[in-house]
């Protein structure tokens, strides 16, 4: 399994998001692998990262901040490859902070930014899996499975929900 994705967070206190997506990754057999590289306390082991993990064949970045979060605009001023923000939850204004930094960013230079907090963190490996899949077939017929699988499920429920209100 060579690592398609790396993950960045600003600090470790990001970890459970970086894990969030992580287990979705895993579950599609797409490597990661997790950084704590932070743009204003770093800028340089983050510069350098960037460019390692390229040569390396990543293909898609992700980046989790809170509060200020210009880690992913820093990610993507350093690669033309997709760069996924997920806004990080934390802080007194509970992640509005983070999204706006994230998802603000001018023309240009893109970062695909995702909901704030874990439902994001999660949606940043289906997109992931998404762009992989547009040249492998194998990863688009898991998501296509995994959706009917979804519809499925949600359908059974309801008739149980059905059943019971007969009673
Ligand atoms: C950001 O500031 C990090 O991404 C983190 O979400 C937030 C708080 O960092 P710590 O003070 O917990 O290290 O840079």
């Amino acid at each position: 399994m060579t690592n398609s994705v790396a993950i960045v967070m600003g600090s470790k206190s990001d970890m459970a998001l970086a894990e969030a997506t992580k287990e979705v990754l895993d579950g599609y057999g797409i490597g990661s692998v997790i950084k704590v590289l932070s743009a204003h306390r770093t800028p340089e082991a983050l510069k350098e990262f960037i460019e390692t993990t390229i040569n390396d064949g990543t293909k898609v970045f992700v980046g989790i901040a809170g509060l200020a979060a210009h880690l992913s605009g820093n990610i993507a001023a350093h690669t033309t490859l997709p760069v996924i923000g997920i806004p990080g939850d934390g802080g007194p204004l509970n992640g509005l902070d983070a999204l706006f930094s994230t998802v603000q960013m001018p023309r240009g230079v893109p970062v695909a930014t995702v909901a704030i907090g874990k439902a994001g963190a999660k949606n940043a490996a289906y997109h992931e899996a998404q762009i992989i899949g547009v040249s492998d077939p194998g990863m688009h017929q898991k998501l296509i499975k995994e959706r009917a699988d979804n519809a499925a499920s949600i359908i059974a429920k309801d008739a149980a929900l059905q059943e019971s209100l007969k009673k």
